[in-house]
Formats: structure tokens, sequence, C-alpha cells
């Protein structure tokens, strides 16, 4: 990892409404959360492509903290996401870790969040299976257009929503197109995950695979669709969308 540092687009999705479960989790945290605005924190690789979040996925089984930012926000991230912001300074105390809160990604799941930039007026949290404690956040927005992984894993939830513990409601979306590509179209990674028969998020080397070209085809060949740059190769977009993410306060780079 020391080797190969990556650099991530963090976004700031912030939390409109708990779910029930996430209120009675932190119902003992009320005092230490009231007056603070709570985000969810999703590292990405594709800020050019947040148009298109349809919902934002947490795994089940991961434990999340609250860490405090400054006296008006905190972040919903792993322990470990949270000391490496710590240490880049993107807390007001530089080193120093103040958790506000634990909280089980079970019961972050069907909490409504904003999702900056996305053409919906809020978007809900959800399970993915594959998400990994050990990278970025262990937040991971969801661009169904763009990304195989997320797409397969939204059609699972559709298929079997009592199996997957969520509401119908919460997945009553559909991929939003953002970038145009002379192969696959503006649908990317459903176009992908019909070529390879991709059936469900378990399918992992057919959607390793589906990634790397969904990657590569969206990064070179990609055009946006959508948003102020409209019309703008991937290639040049990219950056200033990430940069208007930034000046707007939606993200920040963290680095691991
Ligand atoms: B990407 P790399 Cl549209 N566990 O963002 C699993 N996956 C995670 C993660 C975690 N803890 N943290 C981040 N990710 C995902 C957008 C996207 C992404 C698109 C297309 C491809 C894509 C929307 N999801 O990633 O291993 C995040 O999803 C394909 C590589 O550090 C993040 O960017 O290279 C990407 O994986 C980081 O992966």
């Amino acid at each position: 990892e020391a080797l190969n540092p990556q650099e991530y687009t963090a976004l700031k999705m912030k939390v409109l409404q708990w779910s029930d479960n996430a209120k009675e989790a932190l119902a003992s945290a009320a005092d230490a959360l009231k007056d603070k605005d709570v985000y969810l924190v999703a590292a990405t690789l594709r800020p050019e492509t947040m148009y298109g979040q349809t919902n934002c996925f947490v795994g089940t089984d991961i434990t999340y903290g609250i860490y405090q930012v400054n006296d008006k926000e905190a972040f919903l991230v792993t322990e470990r996401a949270a000391r490496n912001m710590a240490f880049q300074k993107i807390f007001d105390k530089e080193g120093v870790l103040r958790k506000l809160a634990d909280i089980p990604g079970e019961a972050v799941v069907g909490t409504q969040i904003k999702a900056p930039l996305s053409t919906l007026p809020h978007v809900y949290v959800l399970p993915m299976d594959n998400v990994l404690p050990t990278k970025g956040t262990g937040v991971v927005t969801s661009v169904p257009s763009d990304s195989p992984d997320d797409y397969a894993t939204l059609q699972d939830l559709k298929k079997k929503p009592a199996y997957y513990k969520v509401l119908p409601e919460w997945v009553a979306v559909e991929p939003i197109p953002v970038l145009e590509t002379p192969t696959y179209g503006n649908m990317i990674a459903p176009k992908l995950c019909e070529m390879k028969k991709i059936n469900s998020q378990k399918d992992r080397v057919q959607l390793a695979e589906a990634k790397e070209i969904a990657y590569k085809e969206g990064f070179y060949q990609g055009v946006m669709a959508v948003g102020e740059y409209k019309g703008m190769k991937v290639q040049d977009a990219k950056t200033k969308i990430r940069d208007a993410l930034i000046a707007k306060k939606d993200a920040f780079v963290y680095n691991e």
C-alpha cells in the first residue's frame, strides 16, 4: 500500500433522515450529536460520475464510528479511515480522534442522505456484500450506470428485498445516464453485466473483468452526457468536477 498511494475524492453525503434502527443505535449519543450535521463519507475514484448516484452502500458487518470534524460536522466512516483523516489534517485537531458514537452498518441501512451532484433529492443507504473494511472509508457511493459492482448489487436488492432487509421503496431507483461511450452507449455497467451474464454481486470473476473494461472505456472514450461539462471528454472533465466539488466543500482529497 505504501508503494501504491491512492488518491480518492471523499464525497460528503449529509444525513437527512436516520433510519429507525440508526435512531435507536444513536439514542445514547444524542447529546454528543446535537447541533452537528453528520455525513457519510464515500471514497471514489470516479468523481465525474457523481451525477448518476442513486444510493450509497455500507457493509452490514462493519462497525462504523461517527467522528467529530469540528463544532458543526461529524463523519461516519471506519475507524481506520478516521485515523488517516486525523493525520491528514481533515479534522480541526490534527492527529486527535474524537469519536462521538459507534454504529453497526446494519443499522445505517435505510438512512436518507444527500448525494452531491445527483439529480435525486435524496438517496438511501443500502447493504453491499463486498464492501472492504480496509479500503477507503468503508462507505461506497453507488453509480449503477457506470459501476458494474453497483449495478449488480442494486439488482440483487431489487430481486430479493426481504432477504437483504431493505424496503422496496428504498431500491425503487433506475440507473441515470452520465457518460456517453462509442461501444456501450450511456449505460456501460448494465450493458457489460448483460454481455457477461452477470446475475449477482457474487459473480466476482466476471465483475472484475467488467469493472476493468468499464473503467478504461469510461476514462478514455467517455464524453460527459449531463451536467455543467456536458460534451467534454471525461479525461478533461474529471479534475474539473472534482475541483468544483471540493470548492463547494462537498468533497475533499483523501489519501491512503
Ligand atoms: B468507485 P480501488 Cl462509477 N470496498 O466509485 C469496496 N469498494 C470500494 C470501497 C470499499 N471499502 N471503497 C471504495 N470502493 C469502490 C464510483 C465508481 C467506482 C464507478 C466505477 C468504478 C469504480 C461509484 N461506485 O471503482 O480498489 C469505489 O467505487 C472501480 C475501481 O481503490 C471506488 O471508486 O481502486 C473504488 O472502489 C476504489 O477502488
